[in-house]
C-alpha cells in the first residue's frame, strides 16, 4: 500500500502545473527519459509539467551529483544509493554520477526512465509502497524497468 512523508507535505492544491529544470552540466542522455518519467505522471494523475531553461526559478531541478554535494545527502560512489529526490515542495532530485546508467533497458545499468518515475513520486508527496509492483516499491535492480501501477495512482489520488 502506498505511504506518505510524515505530516503529508504536498504541493498546494492550487499549483497543479509544476516547471522542471535540468541543471547546467546535465549528461544529455538522461533528458529523454526524465522527459518521458514526467509524461507519465501528468498523464495519470491531475499534474501537469513543463520543462523550463530558467533552472533558478524552476518548481523542480534535476542534476547528477557525486559524493558530498552540498544538501546533506552525500552520495556513496557505485552502488548502494542510485539518486533521491525530497518531499514537496523542495524540488530536487538528484541522480548519484557515479552509477552505471542507461536509456534503454541493460545488464548491469540502472533505467534512467523507471529510476526518474520513482525519484518523481517523493517529489510529489509518496513515500515507499509495501505493494511489489508499484514504482514506490523500494526494491529495484539493475538492468530491471518499471512502469507506475494502480498503487502509485491511487496514492496520489488520495494526498491530492
Ligand atoms: N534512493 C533512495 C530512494 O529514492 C533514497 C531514499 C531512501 C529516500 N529513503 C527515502 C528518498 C525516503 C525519499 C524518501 O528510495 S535509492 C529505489 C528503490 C533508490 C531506491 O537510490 O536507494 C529506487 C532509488 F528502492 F525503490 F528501488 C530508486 Cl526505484
Ligand atoms: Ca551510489
Ligand atoms: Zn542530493
Ligand atoms: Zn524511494
Amino acid at each position: 500500500h502506498y505511504a506518505f512523508f510524515p505530516g503529508n507535505p504536498k504541493w498546494p492544491d492550487s499549483k497543479s502545473h509544476l516547471t522542471y529544470a535540468f541543471l547546467p552540466g546535465t549528461r544529455a542522455d538522461a533528458i529523454n527519459p526524465v522527459v518521458r518519467a514526467f509524461q507519465t505522471w501528468a498523464a495519470n494523475t491531475h499534474f501537469s509539467f513543463s520543462r523550463t531553461q530558467d533552472y533558478t526559478n524552476a518548481d523542480i531541478t534535476i542534476s547528477f551529483e557525486s559524493r558530498d554535494h552540498a544538501d546533506g545527502n552525500p552520495f556513496d560512489g557505485p552502488d548502494g544509493t542510485l539518486a533521491h529526490a525530497f518531499a514537496p515542495t523542495n524540488g530536487r532530485f538528484h541522480y548519484d554520477a557515479d552509477e552505471q546508467w542507461s536509456v534503454s533497458v541493460t545488464p548491469g545499468a540502472y533505467h534512467l526512465e523507471t529510476i526518474a518515475l520513482h525519484e518523481i513520486g517523493h517529489l510529489l508527496g509518496l513515500h515507499h509502497s509495501s505493494v511489489e509492483g508499484a514504482i514506490m516499491y523500494p526494491t529495484f535492480m539493475a538492468g530491471e524497468s518499471k512502469g507506475l501501477h494502480g498503487d502509485d495512482i491511487q496514492g496520489i489520488r488520495a494526498l491530492y
